[in-house]
């Protein structure tokens, strides 16, 4: 204790210096001890607060077999669903596996994440039309013919090609002198036309509780879409309800249960094999009881070549309906970017039976096929409400066409 009186001491001389009146010193320096003391037990609690906050965010432990680093994915994608055709049932992932690591991604502006997100798609379309531009080229019609290639190969598809193609001639034909870099400024405003869809954004407040019904093919991201969106939305103040109605597929609840924790999210569940209209009953009334803002409700994926899955698809939409009138108020079907083209077959096939009216277009960090962005706006009329850049729970971006297109042209 005698450290303690020396540093009164002289804390008490310091203020003396300062021109505090001798009587008062010593009571001075007390009262700086006190501060001091009551400033580091705040600190201290504060830290541990942190600290287990950030444990509580971190996902179950996995098996030492499957410890990774930060950087690698836990687990790989699943084969593209094309290559799943005729399957009965997905192979059984056990939850943990499914549900990729709480990553905590580096501090990036939005636009520097969409483009990381993009990287690969930007090498194959805009890396090769600058490459072309570059060579000091003539912007002729065998120029505008090589442009059309790379536009083919990014999964533009025919018909969005064509399109393009043709606002492009139209732009520069018969143009004298017409430079590299009007015409990479040409298909930037193009792309972007086709992008902005005159599609009315998702208004949540619309409905109390506003119900989002999430279909698509087994292995396209469903789940993650909806564990990543129940974060977005309720780190955004909304209180959300996570309805499991992926019956079906072994361990399909306790994947959502486990993204339900990490967002602090109530999740709806009932046995596996049970039916899932009745989890979307069941959904539907939590909902109501607790005042969610937001119902989110996960279906089954098997394949879209088995009716009775677009008939359970209906039969749900019908329970939404009768328990929360208007609902399902948006169905968002979420689609594989890697598929390239095949996802646009998806597309149709659900668009024919579940009126789909917004797509989550996932996995856009794995392929260099991110123009199919473009054909689905252009070839399906509906609006990508949401694009995946990653595994991690903020890798969901709400789609932006300018921000995309600026990731894909602005130059490094
Ligand atoms: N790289 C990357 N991987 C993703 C993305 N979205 C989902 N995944 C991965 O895709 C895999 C399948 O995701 P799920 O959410 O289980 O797919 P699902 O559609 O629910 O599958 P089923 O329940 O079998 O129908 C998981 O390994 C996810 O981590 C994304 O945007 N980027
Ligand atoms: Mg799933």
């Amino acid at each position: 204790m005698e450290w303690l009186s020396r540093f009164i001491q002289r804390l008490a001389d310091l203020l003396g210096d300062l021109g505090v009146p001798e009587a008062s010193r010593t009571l001075g320096a007390l009262g700086l001890v006190y501060v001091l003391v009551t400033l580091l037990i705040f600190l201290a609690i504060f830290a541990l607060f942190r600290r287990l906050r950030r444990r509580r965010s971190e996902p179950p432990p996995l098996e030492p077999s499957e410890e990774v680093t930060p950087e690698a994915p836990v687990t790989p994608p699943p084969p593209p669903a094309a290559a799943r055709e005729g399957e009965e049932s997905a192979p059984a992932r056990t939850p943990a596996e499914a549900v990729p690591p709480a990553v905590i991604a580096p501090p990036l502006n939005l636009l520097e994440r969409m483009r990381a997100g993009l990287a690969k798609t930007q090498t194959s379309l805009v890396g090769r039309i600058d490459a072309l531009l570059g060579a000091g080229k003539k912007v002729d019609a065998d120029l505008l013919e090589e442009i059309e290639e790379i536009l083919i190969t990014a999964d533009l598809g025919m018909k969005t090609t064509r399109e393009l193609m043709g606002s492009l001639e139209k732009r520069f034909d018969g143009t004298d002198g017409a430079t590299p870099e009007a015409l990479r400024r040409a298909l930037q405003e193009e792309i972007g036309a086709r992008l902005r869809l005159e599609a009315a954004p998702i208004d949540y407040s619309a409905a109390s509780p506003f119900v989002i019904m999430v279909v698509g093919v087994n292995g396209v991201g469903k789940t993650t879409t909806i564990g990543k969106l129940a974060h977005y939305l309720s780190s955004q103040g909304k209180k959300v309800v996570l309805g499991a109605g992926d019956t079906f597929r072994a361990a399909a609840a306790e994947q959502l249960v486990i993204w339900g924790e990490r967002s602090g999210v109530d999740v709806i569940r009932h046995d596996e094999g049970s039916d899932p209209a009745a989890v979307a009953f069941d959904a539907a009334r939590a909902a109501v009881a607790r005042k969610a803002d937001v119902l989110i409700l996960d279906t089954a994926g098997r394949l879209h070549t088995k009716v009775n899955l677009m008939e359970e698809l209906k039969k749900v939409r019908r329970v939404l309906d009768r328990e929360i009138p208007g609902a399902p108020h948006e169905t968002l079907l979420v689609l594989d970017a890697t598929t390239g083209q095949n996802a646009l077959v998806q597309a149709r096939l659900f668009k024919e039976t579940v009126a789909i009216s917004g797509i989550a277009l996932t996995k856009l960090d794995g392929t260099a096929r991110g123009g199919i962005v473009v054909a689905i706006g252009c070839e399906l009329n509906l609006p990508v409400r949401f694009v995946g850049i990653g595994e991690g729970i903020d890798d969901l971006r709400p789609f932006e066409p300018d921000l995309f297109v600026e990731a894909l042209f602005q130059r490094d």
